[in-house]
């Protein structure tokens, strides 16, 4: 049910272990203008700036998008189920991180967002060693929409960007690069062939992704637990289920190219976050190493992710501990974003 209120949201989050002991405060003061955060290989002159949809030039947009259908025209090199292009190598992969022994690995946990960041460098790779791709990364920046209260009049969803609202009786998007389509994994844990589909909500994106939830309601939380569960739940969660349709799909969401535009920006959105307190939140981590509902509680209690936590993308690229991939300047990553 989308009746449910951001207050509930809210409440719900305030219940949580996470929550419950950790004061809420105020923004921290701004130490990042002074802060370096160049590291190891990382420099000025290597920095790769990542750029919000709307500031690329129109060649850009569709330099990227080609890049992005370049894998799909590409062969799978990974060997998981039911993979059919590059592309769909980069689904499977997210897809069984949610199927492990011990459940999902990559949701719920503290390791949420290192190993998405690290998942997004596994995708901005592809497109750059196998796709030739030379320009930005890009992101969507959600809020900016979500403020106006409009989210889907921005220009990406067109039919010169990634294409408009799926459409028919099973919304299947047929404009844009990615129209028409065909996907092999999913739903959830089905291998079927199916459209990619979306099925918008305007209003619930409005409410999960505006910025009293970005920086007044998650951004009031000083230390990564809290803060981290907040940005999932809503503005994560918020906008996987206002696209709809495969981005709705916990297991094969990123079936729709949008999948990388939205995490490269909840991505941004926690180095904008770490930026805001550098000595104290950059290497910060914390929460449970494993899912809590889907595991009973070991002796000892949950673990918890630490620095040292293994990140794994089933070999398309070598495994990286939490460590590596906290400071997206640090050398192992080397990226800023322009605003
Ligand atoms: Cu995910």
């Amino acid at each position: 049910m989308k009746s449910i209120s951001l207050i509930a949201v809210t409440l719900a989050l305030g219940s949580t272990t996470y929550a419950a002991s950790i004061p809420k405060s105020a923004r921290a003061a701004e130490t990042s203008s002074t802060f370096d955060y160049y590291n190891g290989t990382c420099t000025s002159e290597k920095v790769r700036i990542r750029k919000e949809w709307r500031d690329l030039t129109g060649s850009e947009q569709k330099a990227y998008l080609a890049a992005e259908n370049c894998l799909i025209s590409l062969p799978a090199k990974s060997g998981l189920a039911a993979t059919t292009n590059r592309f769909s190598d980069l689904q499977a992969l997210h897809r069984g991180m949610t199927n492990t022994a011990v459940g999902d690995i990559i949701h719920d946990v503290g390791q949420f967002l290192p190993w998405h960041r690290y998942y997004m460098h596994v995708h901005e790779t592809l497109l750059r060693q196998e796709c030739n791709y030379t320009g930005p990364l890009t992101y969507w920046d959600e809020r900016l929409d979500a403020d106006t209260g409009d989210m889907f009049t921005s220009p990406m969803w067109n039919s010169t960007g990634f294409g408009g609202n799926g459409i028919g009786s099973d919304g299947c998007v047929v404009d844009g690069a990615f129209a028409n389509y065909t996907e092999h994994i999913g739903p959830e844990n089905e291998d079927t062939e199916y459209c990619l589909n979306r099925a918008w909500d305007n209003s619930w994106a409005v409410e999960m992704a505006n910025s009293t939830v970005i920086y007044d309601i998650c951004g009031g939380y000083n230390t990564y637990s809290p803060w981290w569960y907040c940005i999932a739940e809503l503005a994560h969660k918020g906008v996987h289920t206002a696209v709809g349709g495969v981005m709705a799909d916990i297991k094969s969401s990123p079936g729709d190219p949008m999948f990388f535009m939205h995490h490269t920006y909840i991505d941004k959105v926690w180095f904008d976050w770490q930026k805001g307190d550098p000595t104290s939140r950059l290497y910060q981590i914390s929460g449970p190493a494993i899912n809590e509902s889907a595991n009973a509680e070991p002796a000892g209690g949950y673990p918890n992710t630490t620095l040292s936590y293994v990140l794994s993308s089933d070999e398309i690229l070598p495994n990286v501990t939490v460590e590596t991939v906290m400071n997206p300047m640090g050398g192992y990553l080397c990226y800023d974003y322009l605003t």
